[in-house]
């Protein structure tokens, strides 16, 4: 039946005043629960999460880094990240924290606020998405997501995706194209941009149920969300100097980050795709940093007898900005700031991306999908492949 209709057969059966929901494979430490039901009880609009520490397969404990929230990137996935600005200041001590997201799997909601604000989307199958539907609804609707640090819940991490029960459909992006739909607004060109075959695709169902459920709530817009509960959040668009794939003018191949899920991911040289990847986006920002929606661009060392210094992908610290961070643009070069040496194509042992003193070779010089203005009205969009109508400009360029 599907996560989401799972819960929703368990809440309708339940018959306390409030709902917790924990996932299988989790293991509360000592009073994880009293916070959580003390944050409902205080305000029943407010959904309170815990803070969830990692078990690993054999079962070991792990502190969870107690600075994350969550959050999502425009491709659709639930992230953790490290909040920023104002976000980053009220964010200090053990005190309850507003999240803009729930990872989805644990968290207590007063029982009949979980039915008033409409369940979930029926329509949602199999695995995905329901957590930022749940949290966007939440949040525009009225209500408040807060993570408390005191209440520890360990949780083993599934390290891949779930096989797909029809194998040529990925139900969890066919949920998000809902949830983007009925949530989302001008802002569902961006998941678009990443997922072109789900625009405008009768794939995804009938969303009227839940775009009146949005209506007779009389929820707040997307932009209200992300100006007040998401701020400060990097824009992929938005005061940006360049944006788009980085492609190398010698070998015509794109910056990619690895998938792999650690803190420091290697960077490589790859087919450029079309679709756009988030794999491959990246911004030239007014600040001066080389990032995608998750990481920045840094140099992490150089390697011993050349003059090389690797690039990989680490977390962005612009609040506390890292020397190593940040570049500029010139003439189709790359350069880094700190170093002065120019971003460059190699092969040295299983390093692709470095930078090294700044010569006229052809391996040196870079070309942005979109380059030249900080805001989106003067983007030449029909320059590339990567858009494609009026519409999806229209609604971008009217993304704050
Ligand atoms: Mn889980």
């Amino acid at each position: 039946m599907g996560l989401a209709t799972a819960r929703s057969v368990g809440a309708a059966q339940a018959t306390g005043s409030v709902l917790v929901f924990l996932d299988a494979h989790c293991e509360g430490q000592r009073d994880w629960l009293r916070p959580l039901l003390q944050l409902v009880k205080d305000d029943r609009t407010a959904v309170a999460v815990p803070k969830i520490d990692t078990l690993d397969w054999d079962l070991n404990y792990s502190i969870g880094d107690g600075d994350q929230l969550g959050g999502f990137d425009f491709e659709g996935n639930f992230i953790w990240f490290l909040p920023v600005g104002n976000m980053r200041r009220e964010n200090r001590d053990e005190m309850p924290k507003r999240t803009p997201v729930m990872a989805g799997g644990l968290f207590a909601m007063d029982r009949s606020y979980f039915f008033e604000l409409g369940d979930y989307d029926d329509q949602f199958k199999d695995w995905g998405g329901e957590n930022l539907e749940m949290s966007f609804r939440i949040w525009m609707c009225g209500g408040s997501i807060h993570m408390l640090p005191c209440s520890r819940v360990g949780h083993v991490h599934q390290s891949l995706r779930l096989e797909r029960r029809v194998p040529w459909l990925d139900q969890h992006l066919l949920n998000t194209a809902r949830l983007a739909e009925v949530w989302m607004d001008h802002h569902r060109e961006m998941f678009y941009l990443y997922h072109p075959e789900y625009r405008n695709n009768p794939i995804i169902g009938d969303i009227s149920s839940r775009k009146r459920l949005r209506e007779r709530l009389q929820c707040k817009s997307f932009q209200w969300y992300m100006d007040h509960v998401y701020e400060d959040r990097f824009m992929p668009m938005k005061d940006v100097i360049a944006w788009g794939r980085l492609r190398n003018n010698a070998s015509g191949t794109c910056v990619e980050v690895s998938e792999f899920n650690a803190h420091i991911r290697s960077t490589s040289l790859q087919a450029c795709a079309t679709p756009l990847r988030g794999l491959q986006a990246w911004s030239l920002t007014a600040a001066g940093t080389l990032r995608n929606e998750r990481r920045c661009l840094t140099t992490v060392q150089e390697v011993s007898k050349t003059l090389l210094h690797i690039v990989k992908a680490v977390a962005c610290y612009e609040d506390e900005p890292d020397v190593n961070q940040f570049w500029r643009y010139e003439r189709g070069r790359l350069i880094h700031e700190y170093l002065h040496m120019c971003l460059l194509a190699v092969q040295y042992e299983e390093h692709q991306l470095a930078v090294a003193p700044c010569d006229d070779a052809p391996d040196m010089y870079w070309s942005f999908d979109f380059t030249g203005n900080r805001t989106l009205e003067n983007y030449d969009f029909f320059s590339g492949d990567l858009f494609e109508t009026q519409d999806q400009l229209r609604s971008l360029q009217s993304i704050r």
